[in-house]
């Protein structure tokens, strides 16, 4: 449990006259209290006020699971048969006299319509006009050194799988089945969790960039696309590589060269003090005077954390400046319809002088049948 997050939130609340916060996104309620789990379809909610001590509000098989990860305030469960909503008022009720004005997060994804009219209906006195969302973005931004430390954990896990993966690869195998053999090798190490699915993409499938594995084989004389990243201990790791089968075209080896000269400018360039659209640039301009920028159709990077895509966004219009401590992808690509798609991506976090990244397999085109 991390009492000066959770304080943040209090004090936060408490200047905005808020009655309470309703903190729902699970990711959200794991980095103020260390745990986490996903509810699926149940309600499972961290209730934060400026004048007592905070309430977990959780499916009763949850219960004892909060209590032993060291939560020590109050926890309320509830049967599948009971309404939440009308007991999540009481606790509300029973701490707050009168509540009239709340905040929660007007950004979660993890919170649907029907459950915020359930909620505003069960307190129906209460406006919840606050919005919480941007102090857990900003919050969760930069890295404490132990957080820095489970997402290079998570790193090694996915170089580990990214090697296993090329050692799969050969003219007539199926994206599926080298997505399969790289998940299978982590598992049997104990990594049960994909922070995505598994990208492995041959030939001209890599130019769908957020195309799946399939049952596409790999040719001879491709380019083969690897996206991948694990879950450790509840951080993401995310990574690609492009690799080579037999002798691609000197068009593929251009467009390969060109990604791999932009990340690693990228890379170079990444440091505090400037900004993330000059960082996106940065990749970009590399990419636009080669003749391949009509061909990058995606920003250069997200953050990455609890979360695999998080905040900062690293493209063109964010004007925040990059400090030490946050953490983010640099991930240019090129896609040429009908030719070939290259994606090379690293996770960094901005040190106090440059960056370091999370993953370290090697950029330089690697044959993987030779
Ligand atoms: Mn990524």
């Amino acid at each position: 449990m991390n009492q000066d997050k959770l304080k943040q939130i209090e004090q936060w609340t408490n200047d905005h006259h808020y009655d309470f916060t309703y903190i729902s996104d699970p990711k959200n309620i794991e980095y103020l209290t260390g745990y986490y789990t996903d509810p699926h379809e149940r309600i499972f909610a961290l209730i934060v006020f400026p004048d007592h001590d905070p309430l977990i509000f959780a499916p009763q098989l949850e219960v004892e699971d909060i209590q032993k990860s060291g939560w020590s305030f109050d926890v309320d469960g509830y049967l599948d048969h009971q309404n939440p909503w009308r007991m999540i008022a009481k606790d509300v009720e029973q701490r707050v006299h009168e509540p009239h004005h709340a905040a929660l997060e007007k950004s979660s994804m993890q919170f649907p319509v029907h459950n915020f009219e359930a909620l505003a209906g069960a307190l129906s006195h209460v406006t919840f006009d606050g919005d919480v969302s941007n102090l857990l973005e900003q919050m969760r931004l930069i890295k404490t050194p132990e957080e820095l430390k489970e997402l290079a954990a998570a790193g090694k896990e996915a170089d580990f799988a990214m090697r296993t993966g090329w050692h799969s690869v050969k003219p007539g195998v199926s994206e599926t089945k080298i997505a399969a053999d790289l998940q299978y090798a982590l598992m049997k190490r104990g990594v049960m969790e994909m922070s995505f699915g598994t990208l492995v993409q041959a030939g001209k499938h890599a130019s769908e960039p957020h195309s799946v594995a399939g049952n596409n084989k790999v040719g001879n004389d491709e380019l083969v696309l690897f996206d991948l990243g694990t879950m450790h201990n509840g951080y993401a790791s995310d990574t690609s590589r492009t690799v080579a089968v037999g002798h691609p075209d000197d068009k593929k080896l251009d467009i390969y060269k060109t990604v791999q000269a932009a990340q690693l400018k990228a890379m170079d360039f990444c440091k505090p003090g400037i900004t993330a659209e000059e960082l996106d640039h940065c990749a970009r301009k590399v990419i636009d005077d080669a003749g391949y920028g009509k061909y990058f159709i995606h920003r250069l990077g997200h953050g990455i954390g609890l979360g695999t895509h998080e905040y900062p966004s690293i493209m063109q219009g964010n004007k925040m400046v990059l400090k030490p401590g946050m953490c983010f992808s640099i991930e240019p690509g090129i896609y040429v319809p009908g030719v070939a798609g290259v994606r090379i991506e690293d996770c960094v976090h901005v040190t106090e002088n440059g960056c370091e990244p999370f993953t370290h397999n090697t950029k330089d085109l690697t044959y993987v049948d030779k």
